[in-house]
């Protein structure tokens, strides 16, 4: 199933005149105070965003898992996912495999299908936290930190042969996020740990291409729940260090011990040239990977403060590679990650309509108030007519959620594939 322009177009028709209204208005309004209203419309039709190939089945918990029906069960359906969400809202030109969640079979195949839905492949994720039924190892007490040589080097080799079928794909990224740590005190000892750790990243990073990234993942608990080996940023960034250019750290930004100051850390890692990329979601209490902007927009927001910040004054840092990460427990996942998108989209948007110059003027002032009216005065405007006009302008849906339900896009899928597909991955 795919979703044409034409259908796009006919859906748009309806709720076009009531755009332009609500455009024209924001674009003076915008215009009177100096923004360059189509730089910003370009900057985020530009602003492409990953779609992880795990978070396209029903999530679900330990304590159960609800199927909505129609489920994508291999990965020709996962890219036809991906393809259906960035036909609607032009943004999620990316898809991003876990490997071996999502192994090809046919290289070429997958990459015209990819092509045909105007998709490309970012970072391949490799999984050494599950035990694979031929594995000849196990990861029950860990992977690249094991205290069992056999046991890092079968994990070492995992990584390498995902960057190899990354390769295959065009992909220019490897995600590493390690379950390794222990449940107990006394269980590990730290420090060989970490070592092992380090030891195990710099062989993997000697399997990478010149023109590759790697992607350092931190997490502070769970799997495990007295501690995690790469728990947090300043490890991950240490470790980035000690691998070399080509290292760099991930944000998801599910994994932080509550109220943690994320927008701080990420200026820290912009700084110093070392922010690799983000996995977005949002959570109110643990890793709940939920979705983006539905439980603390304000705090995505001066996360993007910081990135826009940090994209025009840090050259050091490269741009950041931009996936989601989330899971679906109640939710239609693709319409999940369609507000996800557009809540990442209004973060930037907001952002971009800070007045830097002014804000960096009453910070060397020390005027604290205007520091926040600067902000706020962004944060609280209405940026949604910008994010429908660089969707209208790229062929995309003005209210895409809308369009997906008159386009009954649930219902044609689970024609196709029948109810109880299952896809695999969280
Ligand atoms: C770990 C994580 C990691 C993925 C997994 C699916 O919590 O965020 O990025 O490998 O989720
Ligand atoms: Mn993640």
């Amino acid at each position: 199933m795919q979703i044409s322009k034409e259908q796009i177009q006919l859906v748009n028709e309806k709720v076009e005149a009531g755009h332009g209204t609500q455009f024209n208005f924001l674009a003076q309004t915008l215009d009177a105070k100096g923004v360059d209203v189509n730089t910003v419309i370009k900057q985020l039709a530009d602003f492409q965003v990953a779609i992880p190939s795990w978070a396209l089945g029903a999530g679900g918990t330990r304590f159960g898992r609800f199927s909505y029906f129609g489920e994508p069960s291999n990965l020709e359906q996962k890219i036809n996912d991906v393809g259906i969400i960035h036909s609607l809202t032009q943004t999620a030109g990316a898809i991003s495999l876990h490997i071996p969640w999502d192994v090809p079979e046919d290289y070429n195949a997958i990459k015209e299908l990819a092509t045909a839905n105007d998709l490309v492949f970012d970072a391949v994720n490799s999984n050494t936290f599950q035990d694979q039924k031929d594995a000849k190892e196990s990861y029950k007490y860990g992977s690249l930190s094991n205290v069992n040589k056999a046991v890092r080097e079968q994990a070492v080799q995992h990584n390498i042969d995902v960057v190899e079928i990354g390769k295959k794909l065009g992909s220019k990224s490897l995600t590493v996020w390690l379950a390794d740590g222990s449940n107990f005190p006394g269980q590990n000892n730290f420090q060989t740990a970490l070592q092992h750790t380090e030891e195990s990243l710099k062989e993997i990073y000697k399997g990478l291409p010149e023109d590759w990234k790697m992607f350092i993942e931190y997490k502070p608990y769970e799997p495990n729940f007295y501690s995690t080996v790469i728990q947090d940023w300043g490890t991950s960034f240490m470790l980035a260090n000690a691998c070399g250019d080509k290292a760099y750290t991930l944000v998801d930004l599910g994994h932080h011990l509550p109220n943690t100051n994320i927008e701080q850390i990420v200026s820290t890692l912009m700084m110093k040239g070392k922010l690799g990329g983000f996995h977005f979601n949002d959570s109110k209490y643990g890793d709940d990977d939920s979705t983006v902007g539905s439980v603390k927009p304000y705090s995505l927001f001066l996360i993007f403060n910081e990135l826009v910040y940090g994209m025009k004054n840090n050259p050091q840092n490269p741009y950041p590679a931009w996936m989601i990460d989330a899971s679906h427990n109640i939710k239609d996942p693709l319409e999940d990650l369609i507000q996800s998108l557009e809540a990442i989209q209004e973060a930037y948007a907001k952002a971009l309509l800070v007045d830097q110059k002014a804000l960096k003027e009453a910070q060397l002032a020390n005027d604290v108030v205007v520091c926040q009216e600067l902000l706020q005065e962004a944060y609280r405007t209405d940026v949604r007519p910008l994010l429908r006009e660089a969707r209208l302008k790229s062929g995309g849906a003005l209210h895409p959620i809308t369009a997906y339900r008159s386009l009954q896009v649930r219902e044609s899928l689970i024609e196709e594939r029948g109810k109880y597909a299952v896809a695999s991955g969280l």
